[in-house]
């Protein structure tokens, strides 16, 4: 065990759904501890920086599009394996295949509209933090 961060976002479309509260309670009520959190509307070049993993996919251009689209919610949490608890919270990529109690699994059906993004790695953590909050890097 040990002490992590994560970068989530609260996407477009959780944000528009009025769903930011909902969803920051969850992560705080799993007992991850918000460190920074901020309201933000990410530019192409931030966007195509943070999903730069999954650049030349069929769907970039779509995740891309999509996650610039509207006012959003970033935020980083930190707590014992906070990557992995994060993404419990959050549940299976594919909103169908998340399960129920998880946030997708509760208010998300399709993939592309999945509400919130969790880091998949320590590492990833500390990237995307630097991304999002580089006041503090
Ligand atoms: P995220 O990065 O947003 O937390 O999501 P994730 O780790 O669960 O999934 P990832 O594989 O990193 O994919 C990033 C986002 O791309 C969209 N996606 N669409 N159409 C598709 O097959 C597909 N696959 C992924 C999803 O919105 C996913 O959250
Ligand atoms: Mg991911």
């Amino acid at each position: 065990m040990a002490v992590e961060k994560t970068l989530i976002l609260v996407k477009p479309d959780a944000f528009a759904r009025g769903l930011t509260g909902e969803i920051l309670a969850r992560f705080e009520r799993k007992g991850l501890k918000i460190a920074a959190l901020k309201q933000t509307t990410l530019t192409v070049e931030i966007a195509e920086t943070h999903y730069g993993e999954h650049q030349g996919k069929p769907f970039f251009g779509e995740l891309v599009e999509f996650i610039t689209s509207g006012p959003l919610v970033a935020a980083i949490l930190e707590g014992e394996s906070a990557i992995k608890a994060a993404r419990q919270v959050i549940g299976a990529t594919n909103p169908l295949e998340a399960a129920t109690g998880s946030i997708r699994g509760d208010f998300a059906i399709e993939v592309g509209t999945n509400l919130v993004h969790g880091s998949d790695s320590p590492e990833a953590g500390v990237r995307e933090a630097g991304i999002f909050f580089p006041e503090l890097s």
